[in-house]
């Protein structure tokens, strides 16, 4: 297990920033995971979110991408190497605004990689416009009036577009939220955590106090199981963690919402079609001094008869 390998000294996040907690649970996750960090790759985009590779106090390998481009750099980097463990942070913004057709897209394909979206209602990092989960009607200060935009649901909008895994955490819940990143790292799919970060600078709708009150967990629910076990039980599953993702008001769930490993992950539909990718992924191709590869994917292409 990889201890802490630097201080957490230069961290520019506000006090009492949500973003502490998720910090705080991925570490905590990756290192009681015992993953090996030199397989872990976090990949960011542009917000207060995006500067979480940087202040890792484990030496996983980071990307601090484009706003809105970390699920397509994810995807690729997990098609060259299917052997890395790949880990995104998306805010709201990034995610669920300009991010939503990679979002979406990637359901579709269920690569085996972990989402995580540091949903605080606002655009932080350019100083607290609305973003895509405020709901309408809300004002944080930093908006001269409500909101007149109604908001994407995160849950559902995962739900609909094929993801595997679908959970949503609390940013103060530190423990809870750091098993629900360890479950989504072993799901072997597409993961995501809808992750509830209190933005003390420029949300003060969606507080701690907010929250407090109103989060419980699916898991106190009686007889409560998100999990696929059979194909005949995926309709059923999907229309309950629907019919909960819903529910926000007086009680905001977190938890699991859906989890299903039925469903072939991109690899395997890769591998179905071209069986030489599993020796032949571009990560493994020889490069020559000149920078060009000297192996091809022309194998892997003929293959599939492109
Ligand atoms: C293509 C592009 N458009 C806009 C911006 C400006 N920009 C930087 S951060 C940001 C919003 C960040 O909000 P969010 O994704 O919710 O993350 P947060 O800061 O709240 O964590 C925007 C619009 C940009 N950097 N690149
Ligand atoms: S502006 Fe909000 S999200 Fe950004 S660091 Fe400050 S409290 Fe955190």
């Amino acid at each position: 297990m990889a201890g802490p390998n630097w201080k957490l000294e230069w961290a520019d996040w506000c006090p009492g920033c949500g973003n502490f907690g998720l910090l705080n649970a991925e570490q905590r996750a990756i290192q009681e995971l015992g993953e090996d960090p030199k397989k872990i790759i976090m990949v960011s985009g542009i917000g207060c979110s995006g500067k979480i590779p940087h202040f890792m106090r484990i030496p996983v390998s980071g990307v601090h991408t484009l706003h809105g481009r970390s699920l397509a750099y994810a995807q690729g980097i997990k098609l060259a190497n299917p052997e890395l463990e790949v880990i995104v942070n998306v805010g709201d913004g990034d995610g669920l605004g300009i991010g939503a057709a990679h979002f979406v897209n990637a359901g579709r394909r269920n690569p085996d990689i972990t989402v995580i979206i540091h949903d605080n209602g606002v655009y932080a990092l350019t100083k607290g416009q609305a973003s895509p989960t405020l709901r309408r009607g809300d004002k944080p200060k930093s908006l001269p009036v409500p909101n007149i935009s109604d908001n994407a649901n995160p849950i559902a909008l995962a739900l609909a577009s094929g993801y595997t895994f679908v959970a949503r955490g609390y940013a103060y819940d530190v423990n809870g939220l750091k098993e629900l990143i360890k479950a989504a790292i072993k799901h072997k799919g597409l993961a995501v955590i809808d992750v509830l970060q209190p933005c003390p600078t420029y949300n003060d709708v969606y507080t701690k106090e907010f929250y407090d009150k109103r989060i419980y967990n699916l898991s106190s629910e009686k007889d409560w199981d998100p999990i696929v076990k059979s194909p005949e039980e995926e309709g059923e599953k999907m229309s309950k963690a629907l019919q909960k993702s819903l529910e926000w008001g007086t009680r905001i769930p977190i938890g699991i919402f859906y989890q299903n490993e039925l469903v072939p992950i991109y690899e395997e539909r890769i591998l179905q079609q071209a069986p030489s990718y599993k020796d032949n992924y571009p990560a493994k191709a020889k490069i020559e001094k000149d920078g060009k590869l000297i192996t091809s994917v022309d194998d892997i292409l003929k293959e599939k008869k492109i």
